[in-house]
């Protein structure tokens, strides 16, 4: 924690920390967190204490010549920070991670004046979930991003103060608009901001803040230990002229549900009720970040239930939504996701690729959480949803490996040219009478660590996590998910990326999953049958480059 709160002569450094704020608020002084010496008068103890102070007080002076981490000033200090961590091989390089500290959902996404924005939920004083501003990304090509300074920051005295939540971006007639969760105590608020420039870096809030300042009567929104209301997330589109917008909450009776409110101005909002709800046994007890989907013939609504990412494909018309379909969008450790509209038309989803290792873990790497590869969602021909990773992302493919076929015997493996942590791979894979076909990633020479991405005869792919790391406090459980009725033969595409495993099964199904291997030399990829043999056919794998710039 690097800033603290100071009202006149009163400092409140117990206070939440923020990076900034607007004006007239309050101001930054400087370290905020409580730091004690045990053996004052001890000379290293003594020594420390000086070097801290004297790096403190030069950094406060000087605007960043000692590289602090954890306070970003800018671009450059932004570079500073992400450079700080390029040797941590579980890092991601092409995937949207923070520049350090914490990222959690996807929020804002918009494609701006030919330019692809990516805003996030961003902790910028900690790789933990807490003090949430808005971090920016942006990009020419989709694959290719630059960080920017943090768009929104909690103002001390707004309804944001305790932390600026998820929300979307709209085109309100050419101004960049952003409606977000605004929290302050147990209460959790629409607020409203535009942006003044056009590459949306100074963001204004508006004045009458929130928006929307009761929760709706009916159905009675249910009260938790931490919020008055479980009530928050947005997603805005514009229909016939009026603003319509869904707001995440969950039902004191029971269940999720997605509300929605009708604007003509985006500031005064008249509610209209529940598009969706759902029971409390099937779809959670809560729906947050949910975000409705067109796609012509039908419409899909998902809704991230604490668990999973459940979507239902239907129709939507006069504020109901009429299921027909449902499913999760993915099977493994992805949450919150939010889309992109491009100009040519494509809808490009993004979801949070959480953690899965503890938060002492992550507290020592010094960053926690990543955005997945972008997402082309669209209705396939049967009227299901198809999901394949963007067009854009074949920009990052370096040296690669191409077969057109190999044929794995009983028992067989057949090891890769390429070895890397950061590539892609994409394949066919046909089952004669084996039990299964092993993608094995992320493996050392002598197989003590490795991750088999598993095609079973039963129809199901498997991330086996059971060898994936040496580390004792390791997570061990197997992530898995069904690809019937599309499972013959398969298609399997697969992006591995530091940390990250995120596989799409016939552009169908996806399931991203976190390993965290020990050894540097786990950079190993084979194939491999158990108990009988396979075909893989048009085997392609391209080491990818990584997508920051400084
Ligand atoms: N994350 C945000 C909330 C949202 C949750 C807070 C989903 O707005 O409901 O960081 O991960």
């Amino acid at each position: 924690m690097l800033a603290s709160t100071a009202r006149g002569d009163h400092e409140a450094v117990t206070e939440r920390s923020v990076v900034s704020w607007q004006p007239g608020a309050g101001r930054v002084v400087g370290i905020g967190s409580a730091l004690s010496f045990r053996q004052p008068t001890h000379d290293v103890c003594r020594g420390n204490r000086e070097t801290l102070v004297a790096d403190a007080v030069s950094f406060l002076a000087d605007e960043g010549s000692v590289p602090l981490t954890g306070r970003p000033k800018g671009s450059a200090t932004l570079s500073a920070m992400r450079e700080r961590l390029d040797d941590d091989p579980h890092r991601p390089g092409y995937h949207v991670s923070p520049p350090a500290n914490w990222l959690n959902d996807p929020n804002g996404l918009v494609h701006w004046n030919g330019r692809y924005h990516v805003f996030y939920q961003y902790n910028p004083t900690g790789p933990f979930h807490g003090t949430i501003h808005w971090g920016h990304a942006v990009s020419d090509d989709l694959v290719h991003w630059e960080d920017r300074p943090v768009a929104l920051s909690p103002s001390p005295d707004g309804p944001d103060r305790d932390g600026c939540w998820s929300g979307c971006t709209v085109d309100d007639d050419g101004v960049a608009t952003i409606l977000y969760t605004g929290g302050r105590g147990t209460a959790q608020l629409p607020c409203l901001a535009t942006s003044t420039d056009d590459s949306l870096t100074s963001w204004v809030k508006d004045p009458d803040n929130p928006v929307i300042d009761e929760l709706p009567a009916e159905p009675e929104v249910l009260r938790t230990e931490d919020w008055d209301g479980e009530f928050r997330d947005h997603c805005v589109w514009r229909e016939d002229g009026v603003w319509h917008q869904l707001i995440g909450a969950g039902m004191e009776d029971g269940g999720g549900a997605a509300l929605l409110y009708v604007s003509t101005d985006l500031r005064e909002w008249e509610y209209r009720g529940p598009v969706l709800t759902g029971d409390r046994d099937t779809a959670g007890t809560v729906w947050e970040c949910p975000e409705l989907l067109d796609f012509g013939e039908k419409q899909l609504l998902h809704v991230s239930n604490y668990e999973d990412v459940v979507y239902f494909l239907g129709q939507y018309a006069d504020g109901e939504f009429a299921v027909e379909q449902r499913g999760r969008l993915d099977h493994g450790d992805f949450y919150a996701p939010q889309s992109m509209w491009t100009d040519d038309g494509r809808t490009l989803t993004w979801g949070w690729v959480k953690e899965a290792r503890d938060i002492g873990a992550q507290w020592d790497a010094g960053w926690s959480g990543s955005l997945s590869v972008p997402r082309e969602l669209s209705l396939a021909e049967d009227g299901g949803l198809r999901q394949r990773p963007a067009p854009a992302l074949t920009e990052l493919r370096g040296n690669g490996d191409h077969r057109d076929e190999i044929r794995l015997r009983a028992g067989g493996c057949h090891e890769l040219d390429v070895r890397s942590r950061q590539f892609e791979l994409q394949a066919t894979v046909q089952l004669t009478d084996a039990d299964a076909v092993e993608l094995r990633v992320l493996e050392t020479p002598d197989g003590e660590e490795r991750t088999p991405i598993r095609y079973t005869a039963t129809s199901e792919v498997v991330v086996d996590r059971t060898q994936a790391s040496t580390a004792p406090e390791a997570t061990t459980d197997s992530q898995r998910m069904t690809v019937t009725p599309y499972d013959a033969p398969l298609s399997l595409h697969v992006f591995v990326d530091g940390s990250i495993v995120e596989v799409f099964a016939n552009e169908r199904r996806c399931l991203t999953s976190r390993v965290y291997p020990e050894r540097t030399d786990a950079t190993g990829i084979s194939l491999a049958t158990v108990g009988g043999s396979a075909t893989v056919t048009d085997l392609d794998c391209w080491e990818l480059d990584s997508a920051w710039r400084s």
